[in-house]
């Protein structure tokens, strides 16, 4: 008799799991420890993936970017205090980026932790997450598992999408309830994420302003890669006519190769238009704020397509802003295009060919150089090679001149097969997103990262090598940050700030783990090298050597380096 009863009751842990379970939730990015240890074992007893870290920062890196390819929030789950903070980077960086996300974490004895009693990894989470993500909350009874997990999916998911905390203290897991009381006491989401249909006076703005564009340009961002709407963003562009730059992220939404791609004309197109349509795209600092000298002097009139009304003029004025999801938007604008819209005057389409075309025939003798040790452009030019014949594969890429490089240089050529560092520029994002990029889509990755970018989550190749992902690590090691060559300027015997250990050879941590290293220093080793990881799927990491003095400082950035006046007198 007393078996029966245990029989009908059910936990806290266990309800977690049903919770997520019931919300299509199966995949867990954490590292485990007190109290989430047995949360974690028990998930993977009832069937989910579990994949364990070795830091919180690169788990949460890989729930933000599978939120990102997949419209459903990643979970990162970590244990209290240190493994929260070590999370909360990543869960920043997913509110900045408009990723969805969940961090759960445990978390110490409320009691103990509010009256400030030195609790084991003691800390006020909720307080500390709230300023940094889009929600937070936190659940104290067992009966409130069902709806705390649905509040946070629909907080995530819905409008613009976001990072979420949310708060399991230890005490929790172990509450017991009757079985089927808690599961009448969970939540399934319906619509988490509903349409919201732009209004039909501002899609008839935005299309009046466009149709009197001399000039028009569109800029598709990682909203517009996120939303999924790739065939109607796709029969935009086309009906249109009018060129498009794609953000980084946005790259490969329509192939690179497009006619209409502008990306090879950027700094032309910014300045000379005269009506910019943003898709998914923020006028921030990549963006140069939408003014300025790199937009010129030709005034300019802004639609921006976005599912946030706080964007709009956030900047500069928007003369039309069109406010919801970008598939129902970009309908919208199609059907009030009609059947006969004017494609833009042949002069504009022609000089910005023209643009393409020099900067292209440019590039291409220099993509096809053998110089050892390489240069970014010779490496650059074996990767691009192959992302072209394996337009599947997923890129990663981080890094200052290894960043800004490969995304001129590699073309992309399918939705979402490029991720990056994104808003903040963030050096760590590899190595967890190259993980979550092969778990959530089961397709090869090429991870292409600076050698001070790899730094950041390097030992998570332990972790690649441990579930065997196919995912190939090809470090640019050019011996440091920016450049392996520079010098203590105090003449003291430490090495440059910026500078690394010489000759490194990353290759042989890959070796430790049983994956595959290789020592590449030429262009066609490097192909090789890469190629044959692609076909085996084996976790494979290649230490592709550049020249040490070939990057310049902060790459394409280095504008906005502070400058001293006193020490340059
Ligand atoms: O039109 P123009 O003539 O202008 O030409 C443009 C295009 O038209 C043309 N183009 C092409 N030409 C020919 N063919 C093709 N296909 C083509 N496509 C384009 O090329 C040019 C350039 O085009 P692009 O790139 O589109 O345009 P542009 O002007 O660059 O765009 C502006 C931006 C701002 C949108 C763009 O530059 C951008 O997206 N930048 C992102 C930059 C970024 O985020 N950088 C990362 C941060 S840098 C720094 O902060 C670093 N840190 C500090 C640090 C960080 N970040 N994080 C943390 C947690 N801690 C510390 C560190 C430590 S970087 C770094 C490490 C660096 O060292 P590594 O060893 O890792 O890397 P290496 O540098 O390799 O050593
Ligand atoms: P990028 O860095 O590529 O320019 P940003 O991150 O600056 O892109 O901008 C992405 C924008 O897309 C954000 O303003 C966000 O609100 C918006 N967004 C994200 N998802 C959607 C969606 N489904 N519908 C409409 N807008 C979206
Ligand atoms: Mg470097």
């Amino acid at each position: 008799e007393e078996i029966q009863e245990v029989g009908a009751l059910t936990d806290g842990f266990h309800l977690v799991i049903d919770a997520l379970k019931l919300n299509d939730i199966n995949t867990i990015y954490n590292v485990p420890g007190i109290p989430i240890t047995d949360l974690g074992r028990y998930m993977q007893a009832a069937g989910m993936r579990v994949l364990s870290f070795r830091h919180e920062q690169n788990a949460g890196y890989a729930a933000a970017i599978a939120g990102f390819l997949t419209q459903k929030p990643g979970i990162c789950l970590t244990v209290s205090a240190p493994g929260f903070l070590n999370g909360l980077t990543a869960l920043a960086h997913a509110t900045t980026n408009c990723f969805p996300m969940i961090l759960i974490s445990g978390s110490s004895e409320r009691e103990i932790v509010d009256l400030q009693q030195g609790d084991y990894e003691e800390m006020d989470q909720l307080a500390i997450a709230k300023p940094l993500c889009k929600a937070a909350y936190r659940i104290l009874h067992v009966e409130d598992i069902g709806i705390g997990i649905a509040r946070a999916i629909r907080a995530a998911v819905s409008g613009r999408p976001g990072g979420v905390y949310l708060d399991l203290p230890a005490k929790l897991f172990p509450q017991v309830m009757d079985a089927e009381a808690g599961a009448k006491s969970l939540v399934k989401v319906i619509d988490a994420a509903p349409r919201q249909l732009p209004a039909p006076e501002s899609v008839e703005r935005a299309l009046d302003v466009l149709k009197n564009a001399k000039r028009p340009l569109m800029i598709l961002g990682k909203g517009a890669a996120y939303a999924q709407a790739d065939d109607a963003i796709r029969a935009l562009v086309e009906k249109s006519g009018i060129p498009y730059l794609p953000m980084s992220m946005a790259k490969g939404l329509l192939p690179d190769t497009h006619p209409q791609s502008a990306g090879a004309a950027r700094s032309l197109v910014l300045k000379e238009s005269d009506v910019v349509m943003l898709i998914g795209a923020r006028l921030n600092w990549l963006l140069s704020h939408g003014k300025g000298k790199t937009w010129g002097d030709q005034p300019k009139k802004f639609i921006q397509v976005d599912i946030e009304p706080k964007e709009m003029d956030s900047n500069v004025e928007i003369a039309a802003p069109v406010v919801g999801d970008i598939g129902s938007c970009v309908h919208a604008l199609l059907d009030g295009m009609g059947n006969n819209w004017a494609p833009p005057p042949s002069a504009w389409i022609d000089e910005i060919s023209d643009k393409v075309e020099t900067n292209i025939t440019r590039m291409a003798p220099r993509l096809q150089n053998k110089n050892v040790p390489m240069d970014y452009h010779g490496a650059l030019g074996a990767l691009r090679t192959i992302i072209k014949d394996r337009p599947d594969t997923i890129l990663v890429n981080e890094g200052a001149n290894t960043l800004d490089f490969a995304r001129s240089i590699i073309d992309v050529y399918r939705p979402r097969k490029r991720l990056d560092v994104g808003t903040w520029g963030v050096m760590g994002i590899g190595m967890g997103t190259a993980i979550a990029a092969a778990v959530e889509t089961g397709h090869p990755v090429l991870a292409v990262e600076g050698d001070s970018a790899f730094g950041f989550s390097g030992m998570e190749i332990e972790t690649i090598c441990r579930y065997n992902l196919p995912v190939c690590v090809v470090i640019f090691n050019n011996g440091g940050i920016y450049r392996g060559s520079g010098v203590n300027p105090g003449g003291g015997s430490d090495a440059s700030t910026t500078v690394f250990v010489k000759d490194a050879r990353y290759d042989k941590m890959m070796e430790a783990f049983g994956g595959v290293g290789v020592h590449a220093t030429s262009p066609d080793e490097l192909s090789r090298a890469v190629n044959a990881a692609m076909d085996s799927g084996k976790p494979t990491l290649v230490n592709a050597v550049i020249d040490e003095n070939a990057g310049t400082e902060s790459g394409r950035i280095g504008n906005l380096n502070p400058q001293s006046v006193v020490s340059r007198k």
